[in-house]
């Protein structure tokens, strides 16, 4: 029956735009499990054997988009392994290849919410993400030659994804350049709002 199936809402927005840190506040508050694709795929650099370590590097790197079947299983997998019912997904899907690969996978297998989209100024993502990059992220994409990258695939590929869910009536839209604080006020509004 449907309300057995997972509950999913998509938290999207450039990077830095403080997907990872409003999701940890949402966690907080509301009994939702977040899982960042971009950690998982991390994760998976870094495990011991695994057959995507060099590729995954290779992509986030170059901030372009790894195929989705790489990130839809890694999804899948942590979901499965988590034995709850909702989830926040963190940076997926990207472009129109992991749409359509979560489309194939997983669309019938649970039953999707919304897409919060965090809306930043470009300039405040680059700010933050060179900053934690300088605050020794240990990341290997907070720096500007990685970052441009970045921004390019997110208006060129991640942008026209949001636009596809906003002609379905299924984007809540937040204004994320102020504090932390103040954004997630507005995204307590919208979950209390939905019912969770
Ligand atoms: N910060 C946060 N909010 C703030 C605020 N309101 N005011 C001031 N500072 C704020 O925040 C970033 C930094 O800003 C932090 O230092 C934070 O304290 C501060 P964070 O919450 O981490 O922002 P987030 O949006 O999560 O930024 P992140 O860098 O994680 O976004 P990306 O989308 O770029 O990174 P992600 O990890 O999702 O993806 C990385 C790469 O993985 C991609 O480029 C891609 O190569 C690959 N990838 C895929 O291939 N497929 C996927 O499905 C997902 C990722
Ligand atoms: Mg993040």
């Amino acid at each position: 029956p449907e309300e057995k199936k997972p509950q999913i809402v998509f938290v999207l927005g450039g990077p830095g735009a403080g997907k990872g840190t409003q999701c940890s506040k949402i966690v907080e508050r509301y009994h939702f499990v977040h899982l960042s694709a971009g950690d998982l795929l991390r994760e998976e650099r870094a495990r011991e054997g695994s057959e995507y370590g060099t590729l995954i590097e290779d992509y986030i790197r170059n901030g372009k988009i790894v195929p989705v079947e790489v990130t839809c299983s890694l999804l899948e997998k942590a979901m499965q392994n988590s034995g709850k019912n909702r989830f926040l997904i963190d940076g997926f899907p990207r472009n129109q290849d992991n749409l359509d690969g979560w489309t194939r996978q997983m669309a019938d297998k649970v039953n999707f919410q919304f897409v919060l989209f965090f809306n930043c100024n470009e300039d405040t993502c680059v700010e933050r993400c060179l900053a934690r990059g300088q605050g020794g992220s240990g990341r290997s994409d907070d720096n500007l030659e990685s970052l441009k990258k970045r921004i390019q695939t997110y208006n060129n590929d991640s942008l026209p994804i949001i636009k596809h869910y906003e002609q379905l009536g299924q984007v809540k839209q937040v204004d994320a350049n102020p504090s932390a604080e103040e954004v997630f006020k507005k995204v307590e509004d919208i979950f209390s709002e939905a019912g969770f």
